[in-house]
């Protein structure tokens, strides 16, 4: 050690902050060859099968996954303090071993992600790295603010294939997000091949903003596979088809599809709010169910995201005639409809969830849904959206919302944001990503890296951690790991980076 100051040790370095961190300098535990992965209950084997998959190839070690607790190594196990919940986790390090206890399959995947952030950072590396691979004596006790902590990527303006999108799950599991969201069709593009009706891939599928042509979609077995990797990764994903708005694709694809019965053309453009459904044919509707149910029957997840944002060339009249076709037909295929925010005013369903993206303090219609109980789920596009620019210069992303600085999506309170939705009203927090300007993985990582992390904090961490000039060293504590990962991260000059 250089100087006089203690070196900041990887427990004061985490992300998200958790609620309980109580160092043991007398203690260190370092993973050695022999060690290994114990279980003693069946929720932790997948959270385990990852973290093998993360800790072999760089540390070279074989890391078998076996049954019971004794022995040197990480020990996955029941047992956890009831205030851990169905998501949190107690982590205790000790000389010989580190354990992990969890009440659930989500509480193990958390826990891990935390042990992940204490060992060093080459820890993350593809290839086998040198050693030693300490982590620092530690009784952590942790738990979510909110259960819903999620990131959204719009494949329809730009397409992503699978290894990208996988991508990109993998490093939001890292921060414990644990829903996904995809933004799967638009007016550049449908991304999810529906049997029924095969031209909205065919010919929906076949172009993106800029004019790339292309097989630019999913199969469904494609899709499967993503909701299995995310899945794995203690994600659950949701399918988003906007509607009745943002449609050119489908419009393109079917002739049917239009009032005027006559097929639109393809739009590789960047402006919103020109396309519509029409919403007085039987067909459309014969249409949505169609894909309500060749999606929910390959979705395991809860919930079906309807869009309904920026319906701009649909009368409002005609908005609340078909949501009131729509809700039900999501609910028969037993999913529960989220959606932009502006569907919630033709509904008193209070297990529905809005997903607030507005710049303003205050809406009407979101308060008075959180008056009857529904939950939100806040985006602010001021704070989170990830394709704001961070400032002038910012060469990618749009500034419709204004330029989003680190420090400025840091610095809101969900729970004490919109005006009549408080803490018990928000469901969570989730970071959109969509991607008019976005073409690669490294342009979805300059964008999320880092305020991914930022929402991911303020999603997990307690309202009463919450201090920029706490949270910036942590957060540019992870600038090492982001490199020994390849994450291409816009270096703030905010956030004091390591
Ligand atoms: C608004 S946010 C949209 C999207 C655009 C985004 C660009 C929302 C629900 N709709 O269609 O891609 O702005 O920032």
């Amino acid at each position: 050690m250089t100087g006089t100051a203690e070196a900041a040790t990887p427990l004061q370095e985490l992300v998200p902050q958790p609620v309980q961190v109580q160092p043991r300098t007398d203690i260190t535990f370092t993973l050695t060859a022999s060690a290994k992965i114990q279980l003693t209950t069946p929720e932790a084997r997948k959270p385990a099968e990852r973290l093998a998959e993360i800790l072999r190839p760089s540390t070279g070690f074989q890391l078998p996954i076996t049954d019971g607790t004794t022995g040197e190594g990480i020990v996955l196990t029941s047992g956890a303090d009831p205030k851990t919940g169905q998501e949190g986790y107690q982590l205790d390090v000790t000389p010989n071993q580190v354990i992990i206890r969890a009440n659930t399959t989500a509480g193990h995947f958390n826990g891990t992600a935390t042990l992940r952030q204490l060992l060093p950072p080459k820890a993350e590396a593809k290839t086998k790295q040198p050693g030693p691979w300490p982590v620092p004596g530690a009784s952590i006790l942790d738990h979510p603010r909110y259960h819903h902590r999620g990131a959204m990527l719009d494949v329809s303006r730009h397409f992503f294939t699978t290894d990208q999108v996988k991508r990109y799950i993998d490093q939001i599991a890292a921060f414990k997000i644990n829903y996904f969201h995809l933004h799967l069709s638009d007016d550049q593009g449908w991304r999810l091949e529906i049997k029924a009706w095969p031209d909205l891939t065919k010919i929906g599928g076949s172009t993106e903003v800029g004019g790339r042509t292309g097989k630019l979609y999913y199969t469904q077995d494609q899709y499967r596979d993503l909701v299995t990797y995310a899945q794995n990764r203690g994600i659950t994903v949701i399918p988003e088809f906007d509607m009745p708005g943002h449609t050119n694709a489908a419009q393109a694809s079917y002739a049917e599809l239009n009032c005027d019965g006559k097929k639109r053309p393809l739009y590789t453009g960047t402006d919103v709010g020109f396309s519509s459904l029409c919403i007085s044919k039987e067909i459309t509707y014969k249409f949505i169910e169609d894909v309500v149910r060749e999606v929910s029957a390959i979705t395991p997840g809860p919930y079906f995201h309807i869009g309904g944002d920026e319906a701009l060339s649909t009368p409002d009249a005609d908005y609340v005639t078909f949501m009131n076709r729509v809700l039900p037909i999501v609910k028969k295929y037993g999913k529960t409809t989220t959606g932009w925010h502006e569907f919630i005013k033709t509904t008193t369903d209070t297990a529905l969830v809005p997903q607030f993206w507005g710049t303003t303090r205050s809406d009407a219609n979101v308060a008075a849904a959180a008056q009857r109980g529904n939950k939100v789920l806040m985006s602010p596009a001021n704070r989170i959206y990830l394709d704001m620019k961070y400032n002038k210069n910012t060469k990618l992303g749009l500034d419709w919302a204004g330029l989003v600085e680190v420090r400025d999506a840091y610095s809101w309170n969900p729970g004490a944001y919109l005006n009549g939705v408080t803490e018990t009203s928000v469901r969570g927090v989730e970071a959109p990503l969509w991607t008019e300007t976005i073409r690669t993985s490294a342009d979805i990582e300059y964008m999320a890296f880092p305020r991914l992390p930022v929402a991911a904090e303020l999603g997990w961490s307690s309202a009463a951690t919450h201090n920029w000039d706490r949270f910036a060293p942590r957060l540019g504590a992870q600038g090492p790991r982001w490199k020994v990962q390849g994450i291409n991260y816009y270096a703030s000059t905010q956030v004091p980076w390591k």
